[in-house]
């Protein structure tokens, strides 16, 4: 297998300022931190005379459409300008290149450098790595500050505040999640002081939802299953009842946070079965010193110790989750 080069900082700087052409790639699925760290970015070398185009396989969920739509019509791959020659390709918050979705066969040896903040992913790039922050969007604040720093970027654009803070907060659970850091809390200070409105973005964040993502959780509440004395609590959510509620995969992305609310729950699952087929999308999270990643990883999917996420092929939504439960009680205080 190829080695791949490990960049500091000022090689990922020098590597920017170079480019004058760029593609940013992020996850599928994509949350505010793949969203917010990969517009940032754009917004930043575009300040610096770059042309930056984003993509991802899919279109930017409507409830954070507000965050790019002012920067881009479309971050749906086969939507952007076919005809843009980018001379080199990104990826933010994408840790392994199964996480570029259909996108992978495309790109995945044209990769120049990964930007991320995973521990646990598979290398397919020279790559900037920041395991030790809690969000890409870190990284991009950072990247952003340097490149002011060297007098190659006049100063950070405004809408790149928001992105970044939105990126924060969003993978931190709104600060709550324990891979917050004093650093993120610095970082969020001075966004808030270059003029960023927190609570606008926390509210469109976490406090509102659409009324189809409420139908969702409280008909997910009402299919919940507890193992291991409770300390496991797994929301499935079956294609049927998806299509009774006419309800798309968006709408089920919060269905993990109601089992993780669940008092004396220690991991908190989510089985969604977004088509017919016999796929199952695992989302994980431990409140515990458990490392979720580990069981995700084992079914080939990746994350975070405390939120992970995989997908499985099974003959039922049950069976799905018993393999899951099996494979976290395996490693249970191992
Ligand atoms: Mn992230």
């Amino acid at each position: 297998m190829r080695e791949y080069r490990q960049y500091q900082l000022d090689d990922v700087c020098r590597f920017l300022i170079e480019k004058k052409n760029t593609l940013i790639l992020f996850h599928v699925r994509p949350d505010a931190d793949a969203i917010g760290a990969s517009f940032a970015l754009k917004l930043v070398l575009e300040a610096m005379g770059t042309k930056v185009l984003c993509a991802c396989e899919s279109e930017i969920p409507s409830r954070l459409a507000f965050l790019t739509e002012k920067h881009q019509k479309s971050a749906k791959f086969e939507n952007i300008d076919q005809n843009f020659e980018f001379e080199c390709v990104i990826t933010l918050d994408t840790a392994s290149p199964v996480q570029l979705g259909n996108l992978q066969k495309l790109f995945e040896n044209r990769v120049d450098l990964m930007i991320d903040h995973h521990e646990n992913g598979t290398k397919y790039a020279d790559n900037y790595i920041r395991a030790d922050y809690a969000a890409t969007g870190e990284i991009v604040y950072e990247i952003a500050t340097r490149l002011v720093e060297m007098g190659e970027l006049q100063t950070i654009p405004r809408d790149a505040y928001d992105l970044i803070y939105a990126a924060l907060s969003s993978d931190t659970g709104c600060f709550k999640y324990s891979n917050v850091s004093p650093h993120t809390h610095l970082c969020a200070a001075e966004l808030i002081s270059a003029g960023v409105d927190a609570a606008e973005i926390n509210h469109k964040l976490f406090d509102c939802k659409s009324e189809k993502m409420l139908a969702a959780e409280s008909a997910g509440f009402q299919n919940m299953k507890f193992f291991h004395n409770r300390k496991i609590a797994a929301v499935l959510f079956p294609f049927d009842l998806k299509q009774k509620l006419e309800l798309e995969d968006e709408h089920l992305e919060t269905l993990v946070d109601v089992a993780r609310a669940v008092d004396g729950v220690k991991i908190a699952m989510s089985v969604r079965q977004s088509t017919a087929y016999r796929s199952f999308r695992i989302s994980l999270r431990s409140s515990c010193s458990f490392d979720v990643s580990n069981v995700a990883k084992h079914f080939g999917g990746g994350g975070h110790a405390k939120a992970a996420a995989c997908t499985i092929e099974a003959d039922s939504i049950e069976f799905a989750t018993r393999l899951v439960v099996d494979e976290i009680m395996r490693r249970w205080g191992k």
